[in-house]
Formats: C-alpha cells, sequence, structure tokens
C-alpha cells in the first residue's frame, strides 16, 4: 500500500538523514524495500506507524533480552529522569553497576562505562596499546567491534551487509596496525604472534561471533587464544557487547571459563538506554585517566537514566532458571525453524546460541567469515520480505543474529514457526 505513512516518511527522512537512517544497517538495502518506522513496542511485539504488529526478533539489536517496555525498566527509568536526566557528576548508581558487572565478571576488576559499545572497544583498544606500549591490534574477519578507525577492518555487521568491510575515511597507515585473520583460525594466529608477537599489543575477539551471522568458537579457540596473548605479553579482549548477560549471566567468560583481560560491555548493561563498559583486571585498567595515562572521557558516561535501566535489567534477569529458560526457546526456535525449511526441501545451516540464532541459506558449516559469505544472502532477503510481510521484524540482513529473550513466550515461538511454514506452503 502505497499510501501508508511509511511510505510518505521515509522518503523526507532520505532528504535529512544519509541513507534515511542514523544507523546503516538500519536501511533495509540487503533485503529490498523501505525500512518500516516503529511507533511503539511492548513486550515481544513492535507496531509501526501505520499500526500494523510484528513479532520482533531485532530488540534494538540486543539490548532488550526482556522485552520491549518491561514494566520494572520503565518504572526505574521514570524514577531516575524525575531526579535528574544527566548530572556529569559521580552518582552512587556507578559504583552500584559497576559491582554488579564485577560480581558476574570474576576477571574484571574495574569498571569504566561508556555511552556505546564502539566507545567500549575504542577505549579497551587505546588501553590496551597504552599498557602494552605496542601498536599492532588482531581481530578477526566478519567481527564487528564498533566503528572506531582501528576496528574497520573487514568487519562485520553493518559493514559486511554494505560490503566496505574496510571503510573509506581510515587512514591506510592507522588500517595497516590492523591486522585480521580468519575466525577459529589458531594456527594464522600462531603464525602471526610467532612472527611479529612482540609488536602486538592485543586480540580483540567475539567470543561467540553475532556480526557474521552467529559462529561459535570451535574446541579450543578461545583458549588458545588466551595461551597465545599470555604467552607474547599480549592482552586479550572479549567483546561481549551481545554475548555478555545474555549466553549467560558472566557471558562467554562463564560458559567458556576463561579470563580475559579485558571485557567490553554494552547493549544489556543498558536495558535499551545508551550504555558500554570496559572491565578488567585492576593492574590495566588503571592507566585509564585520571588514574592513569591512557586518555578517555563521555560526558554522559555512566548517565544516571541509562545506569537506572540497566541495573534493573540485570537484576531482573538474575534469577534462577532465566538462562536456561531462555536456552531451551532458542533451541525451540532453532528446531522448529530447521524441521520447516527441511520440510520444504531448502537448504539451511542454523547456528544459535542462548538468546542468539542466525538462518544461513545454503546448507553448509558456517565457522567463519568465508562460509557465512558462501550462503545465499538472496534468498535470506526474499525470506526476510515474506516474514515481514506476515508479520515478523528479523535483522535486515543475513550477517546479523536474531535476538531471542523473555518476551518471546512458547506462544510466540510457535506462530513463529506457523508463519515459516505458512510461508513455503508445509
Ligand atoms: P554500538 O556502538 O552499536 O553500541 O556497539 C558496537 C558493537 C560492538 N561490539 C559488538 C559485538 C556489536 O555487535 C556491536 C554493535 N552491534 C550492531 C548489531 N550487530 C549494532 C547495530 C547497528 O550498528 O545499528
Amino acid at each position: 500500500m502505497k499510501n501508508n505513512k511509511n511510505s510518505v516518511i521515509f522518503p523526507r527522512a532520505l532528504t535529512l538523514l544519509p541513507g534515511g537512517v542514523n544507523s546503516p544497517v538500519r536501511a533495509f538495502q540487503a533485503v529490498g524495500g523501505e525500512p518500516v518506522f516503529i511507533r511503539r513496542g511492548e513486550g515481544a511485539y513492535l507496531w509501526d506507524v501505520d499500526g500494523k504488529q510484528y513479532i520482533d526478533y531485532v530488540m534494538s539489536w540486543g539490548p532488550l533480552i526482556l522485552g520491549h517496555c518491561h514494566p520494572k525498566v520503565v518504572e526505574a527509568v521514570k524514577t531516575a529522569a524525575e531526579n535528574g536526566l544527566s548530572f556529569g557528576a559521580c552518582t552512587e548508581a556507578e559504583t552500584e553497576l559497576a559491582e554488579l558487572i564485577i560480581d558476574r565478571f570474576p576477571g574484571a576488576e574495574m569498571v569504566r562505562l561508556v555511552s556505546s559499545g564502539t566507545e567500549a572497544c575504542m577505549t579497551a583498544l587505546r588501553l590496551a596499546r597504552g599498557y602494552t606500549k605496542r601498536d599492532y591490534i588482531v581481530k578477526f574477519d566478519g567481527c564487528y567491534h564498533g566503528h572506531s578507525d582501528s576496528l574497520l577492518v573487514k568487519a562485520g555487521s553493518g559493514a559486511a551487509t554494505m560490503g566496505i568491510p574496510g571503510s573509506a575515511g581510515v587512514p591506510e597507515v592507522l588500517a595497516k596496525l590492523t591486522i585480521s585473520l580468519p575466525y577459529n583460525d589458531l594456527d594464522a594466529v600462531e603464525k602471526t604472534f610467532h612472527r611479529m608477537g612482540d609488536d602486538i599489543a592485543c586480540v580483540i575477539v567475539e567470543p561467540v561471533a553475532a556480526n557474521m551471522g552467529i559462529v561459535l568458537p570451535q574446541d579450543g579457540f578461545l583458549e588458545g587464544l588466551r595461551h597465545i596473548t599470555g604467552k607474547y605479553d599480549a592482552l586479550l579482549i572479549f567483546d561481549e557487547v551481545i554475548t555478555g548477560f545474555r549466553i549467560a549471566k558472566g557471558g562467554a567468560c562463564q560458559v567458556y571459563d576463561l579470563e580475559p583481560d579485558l571485557i567490553c560491555l554494552g547493549k544489556i548493561l543498558g536495558g535499551g538506554m545508551p550504555i558500554g563498559g570496559v572491565a578488567g583486571k585492576r593492574e590495566i585498567m588503571q592507566k585509564l585517566a585520571p588514574a592513569g595515562e591512557v586518555y578517555q572521557a563521555g560526558t554522559l558516561s555512566g548517565n544516571p537514566v541509562s545506569l537506572a535501566a540497566g541495573i534493573a535489567t540485570l537484576k531482573e534477569i538474575d534469577r534462577p532458571g532465566f538462562y536456561d529458560e531462555l536456552k531451551v526457546k532458542t533451541e525451540k526456535l532453532a528446531e522448529g525453524l530447521l524441521k520447516a525449511f527441511t520440510n520444504a526441501n531448502i537448504p539451511l545451516t542454523i547456528n544459535h546460541h542462548t538468546g542468539l540464532l542466525t538462518v544461513f541459506f545454503g546448507g553448509h558449516p558456517v565457522t567463519d567469515y568465508a562460509s557465512a559469505q558462501k550462503c545465499n544472502m538472496q534468498k535470506f532477503a526474499q525470506f526476510h520480505r515474506r516474514m515481514l510481510e506476515a508479520g515478523v521484524y528479523l535483522p535486515p540482513s543475513g550477517y546479523e543474529a536474531w535476538f531471542v529473550g523473555e518476551g518471546h513466550s512458547e506462544e510466540v515461538l510457535d506462530r513463529t514457526v506457523e508463519i515459516v511454514q505458512n510461508i513455503f506452503g508445509i
């Protein structure tokens, strides 16, 4: 229907915002059609400006593990806002949230709060370079750690979606200090460190990759990174902006029983409000200004409204059985989808972890960026469009994760699978 509000708003947005959006992956360029303009969300659902309802599997790209507008989170935000939106000064909530983080990540002794995952990863990188006095960093093809210059090399998420993993505007002299290797290729890491380990400040990794679609670490990969970085006195940075508080209470650190030197956090940490954080060992974190000489700052860092949402979220999900239930839900959805696609004779791979899932059209194992790129993204685009028409709002890219959370009841999950079955006439 062309006379709907959505089709009126988007052309105007295009004249005022590059691509009509404030973040590229939202532009629907990979799946075609106009982006949907959202009016409101509640629980597992979104409603667009034309009143159409959707089951939401984007969930603001991960923060909303409790679903939209959870009463306790909204109440906490209202209460905080009535006391002041921002002070640019110390508040007790900052130490309260830091304690909740350290309680969940035993390897962390100190925290610095910022306003986005990008800031968290950028800060961790500068800290690693300042602490080790080395310039090179290692990342992995298809992993995305926000849009700071050094990390926009063979990046995933929106950069992969748009086919610009190496962004314009990043000076070659800087990009060459970033070494990007295939995910799960420990031999490549070993060889790189053997060749130049004394010049490498850190390895930054998504311990469960979620920006080339979900790609799980193969046995020994993360443990190998911990061993190699330790051997060469480089830092290991886990980017848990997505996995933190999602795949387990203590994220991948808990699941894989590993202690990186620094942990990047975001998303769930703010319960839907702007936030990021770096957590790590005291000896390293104390290098951050004003305690140390690695400068980092932010007007809205530790914002009281963001912290209220985050504290309320972390407390609400901290209940016995929460993660077991989320794991079961995610597996139920994955199994239901796989069965539906198999019955329709559509070759498919589904990678998933607690609260995370990606559908890859292709049928081959997806273990790194190269194998993810071999998937049929045109088929994903067609699937996305048909699901959107049927009232299911999926991430508008085959290189993203579906986010499963508290709001996705058994009924919602069953309805999702039923819609897929209807689409394929099975
Ligand atoms: P933000 O700066 O977008 O808060 O966080 C950057 C970031 C860092 N690390 C990981 C593992 C991330 O996934 C992200 C951001 N995630 C994307 C979705 N895959 C954000 C969506 C967007 O860019 O609009």
